[in-house]
C-alpha cells in the first residue's frame, strides 16, 4: 500500500475563508478529506500537513525519506521563490507531483516560474481542488510503473 504525503504551503490554510473569487469556496480540510478518500479508493493512504513556514516544509520533506512513497506538493508562493524547497525535494529522493489550484501560467508573470517543477515528476494546475485527485492518481500510476 502506497503512503503519500500531501504538503500545502503558505496561506493555503485560508482556503474557503478569504478571496473565494480567486481560490474558490473549498476549505483546506475539505481538500485533505478529498485526498484521503481518493487514496483510500485506490488502495493508498495520505498524511496531510500545511505550514506557512519554509523551514517546516523542508523538515517535512526531509522526514518523508523512507516513510512515504510519494509527495503531493502545493508549495504556494514558495513555488516561485524557493531554491531551498527544490533542494530538499532533490535530497529526499521521494517522487513529488506539483499541484496548484489555479493555472499559474495564466496569471501574473512572476507565477510562471516554478523552481520545484525542475524536481517534480510533473505539474498539475488550474483544476481547483480536483487537481489533488489528479495528482494522487498520477503519483500512484508513476509508483506502479516503477515496480
Ligand atoms: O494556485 C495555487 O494553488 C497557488 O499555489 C496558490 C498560492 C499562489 O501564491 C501560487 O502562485 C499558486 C497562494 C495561496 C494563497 O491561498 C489563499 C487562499 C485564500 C485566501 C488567500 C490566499
Amino acid at each position: 500500500m502506497s503512503a503519500l504525503l500531501v504538503l500545502n504551503g503558505p496561506n493555503l490554510n485560508l482556503l474557503g475563508q478569504r478571496q473565494p473569487e480567486v481560490y474558490g469556496h473549498t476549505t483546506l480540510a475539505e481538500i485533505e478529506a478529498l485526498c484521503a478518500a481518493t487514496a483510500d479508493k485506490l488502495g493508498a493512504t495520505t498524511s496531510c500537513l500545511q505550514s506557512n513556514h519554509e523551514g517546516t516544509l523542508i523538515d517535512a520533506i526531509h522526514d518523508a525519506r523512507g516513510k512515504f512513497d510519494g509527495i503531493i506538493l502545493n508549495a504556494g508562493a514558495y513555488t516561485h521563490t524557493s531554491i531551498a524547497l527544490m533542494d530538499a525535494i532533490s535530497s529526499a529522493e521521494v517522487p513529488m507531483v506539483e499541484v496548484h489550484l489555479s493555472n499559474i501560467h495564466a496569471r501574473e508573470e512572476f507565477r510562471h516560474t516554478s523552481h520545484i517543477s525542475r524536481v517534480a515528476i510533473g505539474q498539475i494546475c488550474g483544476f481547483g481542488p480536483h487537481g489533488y485527485v489528479l495528482a494522487i492518481k498520477a503519483m500512484l500510476e508513476h509508483l506502479k510503473a516503477q515496480t
